[in-house]
């Protein structure tokens, strides 16, 4: 069948269909995932996003995780063509901030009631030939909010993953923005795609939760995106997210049209039918707190970059919106949660699916020997999700 040519009924029918297999927890052909993002009718999308839900819902109840960020340092060796802060950019706010200011503004996040913290850096020399200071932000910032940790550093070699962990960190962000290698050299110009993706495997293989990335309007074609989401699959990873480019003053992309923000929101929601128990971010980042509202209604369960207001802390691509203002913050985001009929996870929620996650990832990885006689592998078996069931009995899930 050419579904390229569905009209009318016979394509209702094929996307109903569509998402009744998502539903069932069926994967999805690359041709029907294809076909779901191409969706143009505001009925038909709709359709996708209430789908979305229904399995958020199934596997997560009302409940949203909350990501703090900090920004420690806005320096950069690299220079990116899509980012405010690639190095040669002579615009945006540099600062390093100091261990004590990073502590008491973590502190400050964990009080506040968020569920991790993301330690996020530009590519900056000083740390990348210091690591062991990186670390101790990592150890330091563990040890004072007993809080799962991200990191968020760029490319690191092997042994400072290794130092990662032992410090506390509990996830590795690293984002690639694309799959395609043509595409990658135009964004991440002279940085090698091969070592940036090996090293997230790297920290996977070594036990850590990886965060994948995608760039929406930078020029991924629809087939791009089915391939990233196969590759995401491959990677098992255990958050995936998408963000909307925003063209940022004095870069090569300025003048870059650009896109509204439906494609980040259908890929949001066809992440969520194709990994409906993982964790997909809403980024306060990308459209601040008026945008918040559309990317929970796609089928988002973290809300990210929650950053305290006048501490002096930028965001990456909203360096500034909404964050003196106060509205990317924990407080900020309740009324739109309650719109959404959402509310915060307790933290031993968000810390059991944490625990559970690296479980099952070692599970699936075959890293746990005697298979025959742990009854996680029994319901684990090969596949590549648990259903709801399991993952309530495995991740003792209350939502
Ligand atoms: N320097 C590290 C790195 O690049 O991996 C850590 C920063 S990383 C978390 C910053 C991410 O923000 C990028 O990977 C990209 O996905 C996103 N980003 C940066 N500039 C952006 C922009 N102008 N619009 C949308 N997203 C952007
Ligand atoms: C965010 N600005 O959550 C942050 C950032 C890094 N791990 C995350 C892109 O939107
Ligand atoms: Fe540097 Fe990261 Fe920005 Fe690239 S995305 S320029 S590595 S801060």
């Amino acid at each position: 069948m050419k579904v390229g040519s569905l009209k009318g009924e016979d394509s209702k029918m094929y996307l109903d269909k569509i998402l009744q297999k998502s539903m069932e927890e069926i994967e999805l052909s690359d041709k029907e995932i294809k076909y779901l993002l191409e969706q143009t009718h505001e009925e038909n999308i709709n359709k996708i996003f209430s789908t979305a839900r229904g399995l958020r819902k199934k596997y997560f109840g009302k409940k949203v995780f909350l990501y703090g960020f900090i920004y420690f340092s806005t320096y950069c060796k690299n220079d990116c063509n899509f980012c405010y802060f690639r190095g040669s950019n002579t615009k945006p706010p540099r600062y390093r901030k100091s261990l004590n200011e990073i502590i008491t503004t973590a502190k400050k996040l964990q009080k506040s009631g968020v569920h991790l913290i993301d330690l996020t850096m530009g590519e900056d020399s000083y740390y990348i030939n210091n690591t062991q200071k990186l670390v101790n932000i990592v150890s330091k910032v563990k040890k004072e909010t007993e809080l799962p940790i991200m990191v968020s550093p760029g490319v690191v070699n092997d042994e400072v993953i290794d130092e990662l962990i032992y410090a506390g960190a509990d996830w590795y962000a690293l984002y690639q923005e694309t799959h395609n290698k043509v595409l990658y050299e135009k964004l991440r110009a002279n940085q090698d795609y091969d070592l940036r993706f090996r090293v997230k495997k790297y920290a996977r293989n070594k036990g850590m939760l990886i965060e994948e990335g995608l760039l929406a309007g930078v020029g991924n074609s629809v087939l791009n995106t089915v391939e990233s989401f196969d590759i995401m699959k491959k990677l098992n990873v255990s958050q995936i997210r998408t963000m909307t480019f925003i063209p940022q003053e004095g870069t090569p992309m300025e003048n870059w049209k650009q896109t509204n923000f439906l494609s980040e929101l259908l890929n949001i929601a066809v992440m969520r039918l194709i990994f409906p128990n993982l964790l997909i971010p809403a980024s306060l980042d990308v459209d601040g707190l008026k945008g918040l509202e559309e990317r929970l209604d796609a089928g988002a369960n973290v809300i990210t970059s929650i950053i305290p207001p006048n501490d002096g802390y930028a965001g990456v691509a909203n360096a500034s919106n909404d964050i003196n203002e106060g509205f990317r913050t924990v407080e900020g985001i309740q009324e739109t949660l309650a719109r959404c009929g959402l509310n915060n996870a307790t933290l031993d929620e968000y810390k059991n699916w944490v625990e559970n996650q690296k479980l099952k990832i070692s599970i699936e990885g075959g890293r746990i020997n005697d298979k025959s006689t742990d009854y996680r592998w029994k319901i684990a078996g090969n596949r590549n999700c648990l259903s709801s069931k399991e993952s309530r009995v495995l991740l003792n899930f209350t939502g």
